[in-house]
């Protein structure tokens, strides 16, 4: 699929000049994904959590050192708002029980010093229970995510909370996942996974944007979807209410659009066959397209025509998300006349616009913000093609969520919406960093995210998932990651005794990790997911060890 479209995108650069963009012949597509080739290593480091895990990475908690609640008993619930029965299966009800008090709102926020932003709460668990009071409803679901999380912590094991006090927000408007790559979709059951997984990690969007989901792009992408996938998308969106999640469905109609009236009245008509189906966020993707779809004066009247007789029309949508053609730095036109600076003067200021950085898969640094910032004249969105995998499919990555400058905050970009794998729930290590990054930057550590990460998706298997996962971090040539970081390698004729047994010991670890996983991965999907690389990563363990001996037989 890439392959093709690379080679149509050649064609039409050899065949125009003038300004550098995308569909140019200096647009070297052979190397215009240009990821640096250089290798960081991972900062951050493991650290004691004492048995309380939260993730994502609450802004300030002081705990008590000596006060207990006991819950044992069960929590009588009091829901100012009637919200949440359906959010607490994690305690048993009583009404006897321990005071549990949800309640979310301005009025109450202000009373309690809870920070007015949405998805903020403040917690507190003392001798008189539980109290979680949201900014709002988002931000009492997040409170109850908290306390979820403290309830299952391995410190909390005898039904004895630990008394606290919480205060909470997120530094970033949107945190989320751009299902957004080229390849097999997500499965239905992934996705309902994946949701539920947003919500208890506290990220708030999911795009729905799969390039080769024919109804969202071309040819289909002015046809309804037939009954079953439709119906399927009924259920994202109800799953997504559920975990209190903005589902955004994307359309990327680019490719062969018209500007004409007749196919403005297609994407309108698609756009409330959605609405019918519940969709309540849209998002318009220009992204690797050629032909008159870059236009960046279309794209900007369209936007701005929808806003005003869509969204604003019909009341209960949401703001309008843009991908724009010139998405990375790597083509965009950097003049007054590049559609950039077109979007900053004239796109109406509540659509926000996707950036990927200063190449297709790259770092989230200050520069590159301050540069498309400057000419989109808003914070931008940031797009992250990490752990995205479309462009080297042989590769899974599983290596530790890092590259993002941790002195940004919400006037650098609005968001960072994950653009993963096909493989969805081996997808989930990397999302709970970006979960952790997007909601906490400056304290965002990513060692022990990752170390964190492990142990939440595979605790039965947390050794054995680390051993392949830290040999399982780079992408060889694509968007370079650090990699086998703990191992230490040598030359045939240059080595001595203990460095041969350390690495002997690795394959050893290698070679067994994937009847370890095996035994204990409880997520089915997750181990169907990985069991073609283990059976690899197997046979490379065994094969080093022989590697090893052949060492010996040289010497
Ligand atoms: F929309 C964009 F921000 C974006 O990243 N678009 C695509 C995306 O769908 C894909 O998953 C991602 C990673 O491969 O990169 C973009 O697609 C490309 C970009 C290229 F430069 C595909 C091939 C390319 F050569």
């Amino acid at each position: 699929m890439i392959d093709c479209r690379k080679s149509l995108m050649v064609c039409i650069g050899l065949l125009m000049c003038g300004t550098f963009s995308a569909q140019e012949s200096e647009f070297d597509l052979a190397s215009q994904r240009s990821e640096a080739q250089d290798v960081f290593a991972v900062p951050g480091k493991k650290l004691d959590h004492k048995g309380i895990i939260i993730n994502p990475t609450p802004h300030k908690l002081v705990l008590d050192p000596i006060g207990r609640l006991d819950i044992s008993g069960g929590v009588c619930l009091k829901d100012k708002h009637g919200k949440f029965s359906e959010d607490l299966d994690f305690v048993t009800f009583n009404k006897k029980g321990v005071k549990l008090s949800v309640d979310f709102g301005s009025k109450v926020s202000a009373k309690y010093g809870v920070k007015s932003v949405s998805g903020a709460y403040r917690m507190n668990i003392g001798k008189n229970g539980i109290s979680i009071v949201g900014y709002d409803e988002r931000g009492a679901f997040y409170g109850l995510q908290t306390l979820r999380q403290l309830v299952e912590s391995s410190a909390t094991v005898t039904g004895e909370l630990p008394y606290v006090e919480i205060d909470d927000y997120p530094d970033l408007k949107y945190r989320g996942v751009v299902e957004g790559f080229y390849g097999t979709p997500w499965s239905h059951e992934v996705r309902m996974s994946l949701i539920d997984f947003y919500g208890k990690f506290k990220m708030n969007s999911y795009l729905y944007g799969p390039k080769d989901d024919p109804y969202h792009s071309c040819p289909n992408w002015r046809l309804p979807y037939p009954e079953k996938e439709a119906g399927n998308i009924k259920e994202l969106i109800e799953a997504c209410k559920r975990n209190r999640v903005d589902f955004v469905w994307a359309i990327h109609p680019g490719q062969d659009i018209k500007w004409n009236e007749e196919d403005y009245q297609n994407l309108v008509n698609k756009f409330n066959l959605m609405y019918d189906l519940g969709v309540r966020a849209f998002a318009l993707f220009f992204d690797d397209i050629s032909g008159e779809g870059t236009n960046p004066v279309k794209q900007t009247e369209l936007l701005n025509r929808l806003t005003k007789d869509f969204v604003k029309s019909k009341g209960d949508v949401a703001y309008l998300t843009v991908c724009p053609t010139d998405y990375s730095k790597l083509w965009a036109n950097p003049t007054p006349q590049g559609s950039l600076a077109i979007y900053g003067e004239t796109l109406d200021p509540s659509i926000e616009v996707f950036w990927t950085g200063d190449v297709v898969c790259s770092d989230l640094t200050p520069e590159t913000l301050d540069w498309v910032n400057s000419r989109i004249k808003r914070p931008a969105y940031f797009w992250w093609n990490y752990p995205v995998t479309d462009y080297v499919r042989n590769i899974i990555l599983q290596g530790p969520v890092y590259g993002l400058n941790t002195s940004l905050d919400s006037n650098d970009l609005c968001g960072i919406a994950s653009n993963p794998m096909e493989h969805g729930e081996a997808s989930k290590l990397a999302l709970y960093g970006v979960a952790d990054y997007t909601w906490n930057i400056a304290a965002y550590n990513p060692i022990d995210n990752w170390e964190r990460g492990l142990g939440e998706l595979m605790p039965k298997a947390r050794e054995a998932y680390r051993t392949f996962a830290i040999h399982s971090c780079d992408t060889e040539t694509g968007y370079r990651r650090d990699e086998s970081w703990e191992t230490k390698t040598f030359r045939i004729g240059d080595w001595n005794e203990t460095e041969a047994q350390a690495l002997w010991a690795e394959f050893d670890k290698v070679e067994k990790a994937p009847a370890e996983i095996e035994k204990g991965c409880t997520n089915k999907g997750l181990m169907s997911e990985l069991t073609p690389w283990l059976q690899e990563f197997g046979k490379l363990g065994t094969r080093g060890k022989r590697a090893l001996e052949l060492a010996r037989v040289y010497r």
